[in-house]
């Protein structure tokens, strides 16, 4: 069996996902960053592992397989000791269910709070509105994952698992952009119990530690150099959220780029 390759970038928390379950598994495995990651110019060898463009990729040997979710199920067959999924149908569609809802649903806002923060692509009253909607958001969203948690320590039970380590990176991520959960609160406790573990704490550090070089994330969109993906969820999330001019304008400045074609 080969040794597995991960392309990530440290703050993907669809990159952070994988590295939790292969950590948890005690799976070793290479990181990589591609270069050039979210400026729209990536080299070809990672395209051809991640046609989008995106990361994670993983590498297995001669295969490569993109997209969180199809990672994690790759890693599960791979290693499926310790399970990640719990054994019961419901629980698993369970978990199934609250890693789409945090990928697809949930993660713009923190991505959008990223926009605006780094890549300064609104600032003022017109940041103000769109990050006021981004708080509400986010703590509707906490009241439906607190629903999920019920009274257990995880979202599926007495263990830790799938659903876990697929709120965790975003709950990290919006955190630390101001909007995370009340630390007292359910889900702020189940944070803290989430955080606490070595898998977890692991990837989080990464992020926090590459969160620095972001500083001049603004200045290199100024100057060209970062042309951001706009993408599905997250396309649709700045034009409801108020930040159709943001999406405008960065057509008009050719800062923005939607999906890539596959070659
Ligand atoms: N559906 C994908 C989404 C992956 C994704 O959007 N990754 C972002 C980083 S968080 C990316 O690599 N974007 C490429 C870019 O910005 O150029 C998954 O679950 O893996």
């Amino acid at each position: 069996m080969s040794k597995l390759t991960l392309y990530e970038h440290p703050l993907s928390p669809y990159a952070q996902k994988c590295k939790i379950s292969l950590y948890e598994k005690g799976v070793p495995f290479d990181l990589k960053t591609p270069s050039a990651i979210g400026t729209g110019q990536v080299d070809a060898a990672f395209l051809a592992a991640s046609p989008r463009g995106e990361v994670p990729a993983l590498v297995d040997g001669d295969f490569a397989v993109f997209d969180s979710t199809v990672i994690l199920e790759y890693i599960e067959d791979l290693h499926p000791t310790p399970s990640m999924l719990p054994r019961d149908p419901k629980l698993r569609a369970k978990a199934r269910m609250i890693e789409y809802a945090m990928d697809t649903h949930y993660e713009p806002s923190n991505w959008g709070m990223g926009e605006l923060r780094w890549f300064k692509r609104a600032e003022g009253e017109r940041a103000r509105v769109i990050e006021t909607r981004a708080a509400a958001q986010a703590r509707d969203f906490y009241l439906w994952l607190e629903r999920q948690l019920g009274d257990g320590p995880w979202f599926c039970g007495e263990t830790f698992g799938w659903a876990d380590l697929s709120v965790i990176p975003y709950i990290n991520g919006s955190a630390g952009l101001g909007i995370g959960p009340a630390v007292a609160s359910k889900l702020g406790q189940w944070q803290a119990r989430a955080n606490a573990r070595p898998s977890v704490a692991k990837a989080a550090q990464s992020a926090a530690d590459s969160i620095k070089g972001m500083a001049m994330a603004g200045e290199a969109v100024k100057q060209g150099l970062f042309k951001r993906e706009y993408r599905d969820h997250r396309l649709e999330w700045m034009i409801r959220s108020g930040g159709l001019d943001v999406v405008l304008e960065g057509i008009k400045t050719d800062t923005i780029r939607f999906s890539n074609e596959f070659r």
